[in-house]
């Protein structure tokens, strides 16, 4: 029997009218040409464009609409009629528009003309590609090698990221973060320790055969909506879901099909979890140890009633390490621990467990919940702890799906993005382009951002992205990204790391990925990887923004091209005639990858670069998979303190990262503002507040910087005592560069310590 499971704040479920009006109100505040709508039917199908939001994979039988309300929004973002042209400089100064917010920087629109900052008058200039290029390759040869970053932020189409990698380590180092190094690098770092794979093991047609969904701080109504559809086709079939959230995510509740008529007008809602269980922020160790020690101990029943082993043993002896001591510790650790640290009750985590042990085939997915805490990937290790004990991996309808955050995050690592030199076939590099990759690793965000506060880092190029708004310690990153010799934004919206200038600061406006491509040989398609490794072509039908504009690849081409010494192996302008060389390139260097490229980029549903792990060949060092046996209970650096709160920092349904589409988070109930703190009744009360009261927020690190965010109204919501939730990226100000997951160094940013003080009574009090 599925629970009941009220929402009290939602406004309606996931999906349905509100979902249309959401896409119908970013219709009306950007304002795209009618043409837009076209490109709309056209998104993410063979032969259309793959869609700029979230990197969930297209299926094969696509529907007549492949998009969802958020997809549709980050379209019609892009392909807005506002412009922000060189002029809008001659009515702003930098230093003014900082008192602007995220959504109104964006909203002026698309950037049409490359810029160069004016410290003399605080403006943006106007200057041509070549002038961008020469200044920026004069800065960039005044360096050290070491002393410049390559950021990107997976946007960029896998073509322009292999050649931004080759720019890179073409001027010497490799310092080549992204912004999964804030999002599931405790992915690639900590599955890659337990399964010797960096991605999921998940296909589609394992989505079609699942017979229980464990969803572990992901949140796919918001997220990654075309999830639901899937999700909802196995509900139709019986399967169970079974969620862990400290918050009541409409998403993980119900679902309206806006893309189904029957269902629109009936209002006839899908419920998506059968259990839902709100853990504490940072307790989900706890928590999937208890659904494990309940299997063991139900398999220890089986054997003494002689009936069929609830674990698969021949999965374990087989396929796996460390199973003995990983059982051991389960055995041993008691029910009262699990329940304090989890916030869940024994009985709760065992009708959870008999979900897990009742379903022959079981997925597990994740998302920020799990990577961005202290011990982000520890909690990973223990999805894949469970998922192992009935084998539930690297086998049909079964295994690990994080799902992951930009379109092409996960393809800019593998072709080359990537600080990490074991990674990358540099012995093609030399082969290719005839020089001497630098051998040393490079800089992950926080290294970077570290290096930027101790100076040893003096240049930014941001392959798109907002830097100085995504990472912790935002204040300082103010200071220390304007201090910069250097700073280049390949950039389609102004936003908050624009305005705050480097010495020498250039803004270069690209394509989007739904515009024409022209180039030498013609108009060009771009491709990038989804969740499931699949890899599809993208051709964009869309007039351009501006005519200044140029793609992604022809910018990376136009600095490697001015900054580095001419060769006859670099052949920057062909490359940027003619993609399909790029892709050769691409394929000769990655041969098992990217086979027959140019001859399957069509191929519907993207083809499939293959995951040893999802055919159980573990490239670990014990070329197993390895059970890990947690030390702790908790994902937290911290302990629990009197008054002191975790603060989860979470995403609206209205926005994508800094993107700030507007001020409707309809799904938790939240209208018309971001400056709120949502905390449980009894916590409101326990610090003598009432709703309404404007709060400050103060970061608890034992490192004596105050950190503190003021304004915030208190609002109820229903969360687990102890854990509190704000915006990101707002509250980005509270949290510490050195607060990151042990391995990965991914921000952890879903239990940042704080502490609340009064700001005064609210009018409701006063009154
Ligand atoms: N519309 C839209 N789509 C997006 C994005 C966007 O901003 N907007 N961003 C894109 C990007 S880059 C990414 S990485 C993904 C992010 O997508 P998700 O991985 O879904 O990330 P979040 O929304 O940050 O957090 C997910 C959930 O974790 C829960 N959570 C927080 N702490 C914990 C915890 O300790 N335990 C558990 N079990 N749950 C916890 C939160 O309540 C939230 O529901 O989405 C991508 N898609
Ligand atoms: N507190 C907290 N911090 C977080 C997170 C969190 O959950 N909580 N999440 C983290 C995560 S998961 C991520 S991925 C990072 C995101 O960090 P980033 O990837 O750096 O940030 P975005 O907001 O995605 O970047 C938005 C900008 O990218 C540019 N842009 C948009 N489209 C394109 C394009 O097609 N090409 C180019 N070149 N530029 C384009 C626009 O100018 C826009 O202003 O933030 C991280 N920070
Ligand atoms: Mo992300």
């Amino acid at each position: 029997m599925a629970d009941q499971i009220p929402n009290p704040e939602a406004e309606g479920p996931s999906g349905g009218w509100g979902s249309l009006k959401g896409i119908a109100s970013i219709y009306g505040e950007s304002w795209p040409t009618p043409a837009a709508l076209e490109t709309l039917s056209r998104q993410n199908k063979p032969g259309g464009f793959m869609c700029v939001s979230c990197a969930w994979p297209k299926p094969v039988n696509y529907h007549p609409f492949e998009f969802c309300e958020n997809g549709a929004k980050a379209t019609l973002w892009d392909l807005t009629s506002h412009r922000c042209t060189p002029d809008f400089w001659n009515g702003h100064t930098v230093s003014e528009l900082r008192d602007w917010k995220d959504h109104d920087l964006e909203k002026t629109g698309r950037l049409t003309h490359p810029l160069l900052y004016n410290a003399g008058t605080d403006r943006y200039v106007e200057v041509t590609w070549d002038e961008a290029f020469e200044g920026i390759a004069k800065v960039l040869n005044s360096l050290e090698k070491e002393s410049v970053v390559f950021y990107s932020s997976g946007h960029a189409g896998l073509e322009a990221s292999y050649l931004y990698a080759l720019l890179a380590r073409l001027f010497g180092n490799n310092n080549l973060p992204q912004s999964s190094n804030m999002c599931h690098e405790t992915t690639s770092v900590g599955l890659m320790k337990v399964i010797g794979s960096p991605v999921g093991t998940v296909v589609w047609e394992d989505l079609e055969k699942a017979d229980a969904f464990f969803f572990f701080g992901q949140n796919p109504g918001s997220n990654s909506p075309r999830f639901l559809h899937p999700l909802q086709e196995a509900k139709k079939r019986g399967a169970r879901v079974v969620t862990f959230n400290p918050i009541l995510e409409q998403g993980l509740i119900s679902f309206v099909n806006p893309q189904n008529p029957i269902d629109m007008l009936t209002g006839r809602e899908t419920q998506i979890s059968d259990q839902y269980h709100q853990v504490k922020a940072g307790g989900d160790i706890a928590a999937i140890l208890g659904i494990c020690k309940h299997v063991i101990e139900v398999d220890d029943l089986a054997i003494v009633e002689g009936r069929e082993r609830v674990l698969d043993v021949a999965f374990i002896e087989e396929h796996t390490t460390g199973f003995d001591t990983f059982i051991d510790m389960v055995r041993a650790t008691a029910w009262s621990a699990i329940e304090h640290e989890s916030g869940l009750s024994e009985a709760d985590l065992r009708r959870s467990g008999d979900v897990y042990i009742g379903a022959k085939n079981v997925i597990g997915v994740y998302g920020m919940g799990l990577t961005q805490h202290s011990q982000g990937a520890l909690n990973v290790a223990m999805v894949v702890n469970l998922l192992m004990l009935r084998g539930n991996i690297g086998r049909e309808g079964a295994g690990c799906c994080p799902v992951r955050g930009h379109s092409n995050v996960q393809g800019q690592r593998t072709v080359g993005i990537a600080e990490k030199t074991k990674l990358i076939p540099m012995e093609k590099l030399t082969e290719l382009f005839d020089f001497d990759p630098p051998t040393k690793d490079g800089t992950t965000i926080v290294d970077a951002v570290k290096g930027l506060m101790d100076g040893s880092i003096k240049a930014f190029i941001s392959l798109g992205g907002n830097l100085l708004r995504a990472v912790p310690d935002q204040k300082e990153m103010e200071r220390v990204w304007a201090a910069q010799d250097l700073a280049v934004m390949v950039s389609t919206k102004l936003n908050r790391s624009h305005l705050f200038p480097a010495r020498t600061a250039y803004i270069l406006p690209c394509l989007s990925r739904a515009e024409i491509d022209t180039q030498a040989t013609g108009n060009q398609s771009v491709t990038t990887e989804d969740s499931f490794s699949h890899i599809s072509g993208s051709v964009g039908r869309r007039t351009p923004a501006s005519k200044a504009l140029k793609s992604e690849l022809a910018i990376v081409a136009g600095i490697a091209k001015a900054t580095l010494a001419p060769s006859p192996k670099l052949k920057w302008d062909e490359w940027t005639g003619d993609y399909g060389l790029v892709r050769e390139l691409i394929e000769y260097s990655y041969p098992k990858d990217f086979k027959d490229y140019n001859a399957r980029l069509f191929q519907p549903g993207g083809f499939y670069r293959g995951n040893s792990a999802h055919e159980r060949v573990w490239k670990t060092p014990e070329h197993k998979a390895v059970f890990t046996t947690p030390d702790r209970l908790n994902s937290l650096s911290f302990a629990d303190a009197d008054g002191r709160f975790r603060l989860m920092t979470i995403r609206s349904n209205d926005q994508f990262n800094t993107t700030i589409y507007g001020y409707s988070d309809r799904f938790r109930g939240i209208e018309g503002t971001r400056d709120v703190v949502l905390m449980c009744e009894a916590d409101i009360l326990a610090a003598g507040l009432v709703e309404g009261d404007s709060v400050t927020l103060v970061s608890d690190f034992e490192d004596g910087t105050r950190r503190e965010l003021a304004g915030l109204t208190v609002r109820r919501h229903a969360l687990p005592s102890g854990t509190i939730a704000g915006y990101y990226p707002e509250c980005n100000i509270l949290n510490a560069i050195d607060h990151h997951d042990e391995l990965s160094k991914t921000p952890a940013c879903k239990a940042i310590p704080v502490r609340l003080e009064a700001a005064g009574a609210s009018e409701s009090r006063a009154g």
